[in-house]
């Protein structure tokens, strides 16, 4: 194999990997073991999959998930809506921690735990299942039941998965908001999900310092008009948390005194079980809505495929909860495979940058799930803070939120994995539940930069502008052609947007929005977005969403925002703005950026702001990205652009085309 389109666009510095036509194998060692040890395997339940799927996911169901109650059929599917496991009754929160417990195996360690500050705590199945019955206990004495919308707001403390799954248990549901949004951002999906109760905690660690997070929330309160009460942990101490007399409530005085029993509720398959907010093509993010028994099942199953889940594994995921990959794979997923997950509340930079790797070292950690944009801040770091340490625990490694560029893959490969654990490079969306596409680390030769292949259940198709199926070399908009267990069921209030954003484009098939090809050996690479959404450090935003943040400051007239290819973040938010006649300078400068941190979050802060007189549009009107995407990049432009650095001249060339 050549240089991939896929690998040149990423631009790596290592010449020898860009030209790589290495496959890496999985040891032999590694696939006498694995839960998928043979090709063979593989395909005779990807083939089970695809052509019978009733009979596959009705075994893999019940074998798989506890049912209170049977369910009926198997997929009752009619694009977009689809049904899982008609009429059966289960409960996720049951089968994360009741199961085990049932089982026998309420010892077993589920989360251990280490804050920033360096406090510890380990909760065993038992433990934490009577802390989830604790917590459905007080919101049911703060007035919440099935169907209520729960928003929550909290560092990544075990309290946060205990609020998550404690909603799971009642029938609420939950809608985490990550920590790092704004008042204005918690309020919008407050208002949207019309939630009931507001969960926090009084502050957030971050590099050692205390962020007031109760503070942030009770902005987002003032503006959100259907949230009656707020609980409260206590995360950081002080005396200074305000509290709202009968709004706001302690976790301490309403949770800790519950006797901890309450029996996990049997819910219809399709109960909702949670909303989380994510960036589209427009301006405003989509409440993304997943179900229980669905979800629950295919959040279990892609684990123990993809990350080879074994009983004595300790498994580390270092997303935040606030996002799909912690859902999926911090909670429901490893929790209902009964696995015992470490999960870490601070900066991977704090208080030294080896703190990743002294706490693989501390807890032996055998399976690491991170991102792109971690590794490559790694590597700036240097290895000196990797080599201070025994990272001979580890035996499997994973990368999600962007593709992996072969440069950060081969340093991860040998650095991280001393060059004996397979990387699994896996594909997939906040929509889709869990994972789509992955090597299967006992069988998959890896190909850096590639998510190799569909997992069981997924069928992925190339198509054109109009919806045909392409020859797949080149690339076109990849589709999934049959739903699955876990794909999303809708966008919270908005069924419209549903079907105009994933079922239009190609009729009765799922469009994920990123762009793919297939080489010749059936490997996918995944191209980036066909929208306007970028990728800034793994996470998700639209640069309408950008824009209009900017556009809500007086003295900015119009903004265009667009990404730009960052060593770091992968892609870098760079923004174009024509302002009223204030004068241009540091100051306005600063003011606009915190701006859009007040409107949105600090992780939409634009990296760069350039001020025009003008933006290029076209005759219809509309703003010419692709060219901005250029000048943002420093690429020479086109023709007679190339010289010139004014965009309004740009934009007056244009007018006279
Ligand atoms: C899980 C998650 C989804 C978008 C997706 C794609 C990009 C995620 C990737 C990847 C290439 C991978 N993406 N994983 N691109 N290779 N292994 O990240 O969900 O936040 O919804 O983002 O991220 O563009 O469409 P989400």
């Amino acid at each position: 194999m050549s240089a991939t389109p896929a690998d040149a666009s990423q631009g790596g510095s290592i010449d020898h990997v860009l030209t790589e036509d290495r496959l890496f194998p999985p040891s032999a060692e590694f696939a006498k073991n694995a839960v998928i040890s043979t090709v063979e395997q593989y395909e005779s339940l990807y083939a089970a999959a695809r052509d019978t799927p009733d009979a596959f996911w009705r075994d893999q169901a019940n074998e798989h998930l506890h049912w209170f109650e049977p369910f009926g059929d198997v997929c009752q599917w009619e694009a977009p809506d689809a049904k899982w496991f008609i009429g059966g009754k289960t409960n996720a929160s049951y089968n994360c921690v009741d199961a085990h417990v049932e089982a026998g195996r309420g010892d077993k360690v589920a989360i251990i735990w280490e804050g920033e500050p360096g406090d510890q705590r380990t909760l065993t199945y038992r433990e934490l299942q009577t802390e989830i019955a604790k917590c459905a206990e007080a919101y049911e004495q703060l007035g919440i039941g099935e169907g209520d919308v729960v928003s929550i707001y909290m560092p990544m403390t075990p309290e946060l998965a205990i609020a998550m799954l404690a909603c799971a248990r009642i029938g609420a549901i939950h809608s985490v908001i990550f920590a790092g949004f704004s008042a204005e951002s918690i309020a919008d999906r407050n208002n949207d999900a019309s939630a009931k109760l507001m969960i926090t905690s009084d502050g957030l660690y971050r590099r050692g310092k205390v962020l007031p997070l109760k503070q942030t929330v009770d902005e987002a309160l003032e503006k959100s008009t259907t949230v009656e009460k707020c609980l409260v942990l206590r995360r950081t101490g002080g005396d200074d948390t305000p509290m709202q007399s009968g709004r706001d409530v302690w976790w301490h005085d309403v949770v800790d005194s519950q006797p901890g029993k309450l029996p996990a509720k049997p819910l219809e398959s399709e109960t909702p079980l949670f909303i989380l907010y994510t960036s589209g093509s427009t301006g405003k993010p989509k409440g993304i809505l997943h179900t229980t028994a669905g979800y629950n099942l295919w959040a279990r199953r892609t684990f123990e495929w993809v990350f080879d889940h074994r009983d004595d594994d300790i498994y580390w995921c270092t997303a935040d909860c606030g996002w799909i990959t912690g859902h999926s794979y911090i909670v429901y997923g490893p929790l209902t495979a009964g696995a015992t997950c470490l999960m870490y509340e601070g900066a991977p930079n704090h208080p030294a940058e080896d703190r990743f790797w002294e706490l693989v070292e501390k807890y032996k950690v055998t399976i690491l799930y991170t991102a792109p944009t971690a590794v490559r801040a790694f590597i700036k770091w240097g290895d000196e803070h990797v080599d201070k340490h025994d990272l001979s625990s580890l035996r499997l490694l994973g990368s999600v939120g962007e593709g992996i560029n072969p440069e950060a893959w081969m340093w991860y490969h040998e650095k991280i994995g001393g060059g004996r654990c397979p990387i699994v490079d896996t594909w997939w969306q906040t929509e889709t539940g869990g994972i789509m596409m992955s090597p299967l680390p006992g069988i998959t030769p890896t190909k850096p930069g590639s998510c190799t292949k569909p997992l069981p259940g997924v069928i992925p198709k190339i198509v054109d502008e109009i919806g045909n199926e392409v020859d797949s070399e080149n690339g076109g908009k990849l589709c999934i052609s049959q739903p699955w267990p876990g794909m999303l069921r809708g966008i919270w209030g908005d069924p419209k947007r549903f079907v105009e954003q994933y079922f239009m484009d190609v009729p009765g098939q799922y469009l994920t929005g990123d762009n793919a090809r297939r080489d010749n050996d059936g490997y996918y690479w995944i191209m980036g977005r066909i929208d306007d959404v970028i990728n800034v450090s793994g996470h998700r935003l639209s640069t309408i969403e950008v824009e209009s943040a900017l556009v809500s400051h007086p003295n900015v007239c119009e903004a265009a925002v667009v990404g730009r290819p960052d060593d770091l973040k992968g892609q870098a938010i760079a923004a174009f703005v024509t302002t009223t006649d204030r004068e241009i300078n540091d100051e306005f400068l600063k003011e606009l950026k915190l701006h859009v941190r007040k409107q949105i979050g600090a992780l939409a802060q634009p990296d760069d702001i350039r001020f025009t007189s003008a933006l290029p549009k076209t005759r219809s009107g509309k703003i010419m990205r692709r060219l901005l995407r250029d000048v943002a990049a420093g690429r020479e432009l086109a023709g007679d652009t190339s010289t010139l650095e004014d965009l309004a001249s740009i934009a007056q060339l244009q007018e006279k085309d």
